[in-house]
């Protein structure tokens, strides 16, 4: 199923301006958070040793509790490795010694949530080959980082090599460490936790992560510039750790040197798709790739307010900063979908690690952060930074631990019915084509917002994800309501209407079109666009 294929001009270049940069990791935020951390800290410090002395051991147990019985008993679970932890710390001194004192404090630092998630952080450290907790040492080399190929891997479905389909993976030997790690999974928990208090609940966590009351984050998705640094440091914290394993591969992990200007700048599989950036997204880059320059730095008071503007949603405004966000971010995923080929595709939540483009774009915004740090004079030696670090390192092993008990989730295979009508014939086909390639993200699997457009999925199953189902980002809104198409969120959003949405307790409001332009204007035809209408005027009927 893998080929290698190694494009190695655009290669060569991505490694010369390989940033170099000394590893460590992650982030947490409020002063609120630290401040908690005190007693935290306690519990995390002596947990951090039973976490890597017996890897899964008790500690792993009060993870386990924990995700078994609920919310309330995950307070307890931080407590109980707690005296055990101290146990383990007096016993190994030295080469464990090290790493439980620097456990501690990145448990201190992510203190918000108190004992259990000090508790589950020791827990679910996984320890490098040399035995101690990789989020203070870092990880040792995998053996394959000697044979392992250059470069992105093609992918294609199965039976499938049509050229104009095949998607970019990380190497088969990365794939398989970071599903042996539920480093996919702990990705999917990492975000849906910081929706937790947000209108709607969780959003596409696969256990419940919500239920696990400690570890939710004050900062939440997009509320504050702490979510925004926290975003910054865990997607830093996943690449510093793969070019660990893979030193001599660390291109598979380093970003566009530059945003991506013209096919020349992309892989050899993506030219003959290469379509420009919209002249917003360009000049929003642009301030990026020269973030050094003294008005581009006033821009943002701090590195949350740069991670909350490259990571949100186009258009989305927070309190303290004056800057509406990019949405740079969601829209170099979506540039990079390949519809059709979904499997390990960027728009998969669930899987969009395993894209070899997942790395070059979020390798792009972590270099401009670091030229944001090295231009404010921050180092990456500052104390709070290497608690933050660590922390969500930490933070990422726990979601790892209670995410592998969760069923894997599998890319359905077996036939589809044979389906037609309006919506079969006309609507969906909408949603399939190469212009609109809404069903690149909102495939069967791993849909964004949780909805499904397209792919390996009946007709009658996205009609019935659609009609009369709340709108996640559409605020009073259905994605469909029958008759209605200037209430229905679906309509709205492609023709760019969105004005309306006003938040309720159910849903927040997300209102860039789509597919994502960062212009503000609709991309999708007004015949298209009327077709869409019609079918809901017409009642929203499924497939005959
Ligand atoms: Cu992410």
């Amino acid at each position: 199923m893998f080929q290698l294929s190694l494009s190695s001009s655009w290669q060569k270049n991505a490694l010369m301006s390989l940033l170099v940069v000394a590893p460590v990791t992650v982030a947490c935020g409020s002063a609120k958070q630290v401040d908690e951390a005190g007693t935290g800290g306690k519990a995390a410090t002596a947990t951090g040793g039973q976490g890597v002395t017996s890897l899964g051991g008790s500690a792993g147990a009060g993870g386990t509790t924990a995700s078994g019985s609920g919310g309330a008993t995950s307070s307890g679970s931080g407590g109980a490795p707690a005296a055990g932890g101290s146990v383990a710390a007096g016993g190994t001194v030295n080469s464990a010694g090290g790493a439980f004192a620097s456990g501690g404090k990145g448990g201190a630092a992510s203190g918000g949530a108190g004992g259990a998630f000090g508790g589950a952080a020791g827990a679910g450290s996984q320890a490098g080959a040399h035995g101690l907790d990789h989020c203070v040492y870092g990880y040792d080399p995998e053996p394959s980082d000697a044979t392992m190929k250059d470069g992105p891997a093609e992918f294609f479905p199965a039976g499938k090599s049509d050229p104009s389909i095949v998607d970019l993976t990380v190497q088969p030997e990365v794939l398989t460490w970071m599903r042996s790690h539920n480093w996919q999974a702990a990705h999917v928990e990492w975000h849906a936790i910081r929706t937790c208090n947000l209108p709607g609940g969780a959003r596409g966590s696969m256990v419940n992560i919500c239920q696990f009351t400690s570890m939710i984050p004050t900062d939440q998705n997009c509320q504050t510039t702490g979510d925004g640094y926290q975003f910054m440091l865990f997607h830093r914290h996943m690449l510093e750790a793969l070019r660990q394993l893979w030193p001599k591969h660390s291109e598979q992990f380093t970003g566009f040197p530059k945003f991506p200007q013209s096919a020349s700048d992309v892989p050899a599989q993506w030219r003959s798709a290469w379509k420009p950036f919209n002249a917003t997204d360009l000049a929003n880059a642009k301030i990026m790739d020269e973030i050094e320059k003294p008005d581009n730095l006033a821009m943002f008071p701090d590195e949350g307010a740069l991670g909350f503007w490259l990571q949100c949603n186009m258009g989305t405004t927070i309190k303290g900063f004056s800057q509406k966000s990019s949405g740079l971010h969601g829209d170099l995923h979506a540039h990079w979908v390949r519809q059709g080929n979904t499997e390990h595709g960027v728009g998969n939540t669930q899987a969009n690690i395993d894209n070899y483009m997942f790395w070059k774009l979020h390798g792009w915004m972590d270099t401009v952060w670091e030229k944001y740090r090295v231009a404010k004079g921050q180092k990456r030696t500052d104390a709070k930074y290497v608690a933050d670090m660590q922390a969500q390192c930490h933070e990422m092993d726990i979601e790892a631990d209670i995410a592998g008990r969760a069923a894997k989730p599998t890319t359905p295979t077996g036939p589809l019915p044979v389906e037609s009508g309006f919506f079969h014939e006309k609507v969906r086909p909408i949603f399939e084509s190469t212009a609109n390639k809404c069903a690149g993200c909102h495939a069967e699997t791993g849909p964004e917002a949780l909805m499904s457009l397209g792919g390996h999925i009946s007709s009658k199953d996205i009609v019935a994800g659609l009609v009369n189902k709340p709108a996640i980002g559409g605020g009073q809104y259905k994605r469909v309501d029958p008759g209605k198409p200037d209430q229905s969120w679906l309509y709205l959003k492609i023709v760019a209407m969105t004005n309306s949405c006003t938040p309720t307790s159910e849903g927040q409001c997300f209102t860039g079109p789509m597919p994502p332009s960062a212009d503000g204007k609709t991309t999708v035809t007004a015949a298209d666009a009327a077709i869409v209408r019609q079918w809901i005027l017409d009642g929203a009927p499924g497939p005959q």
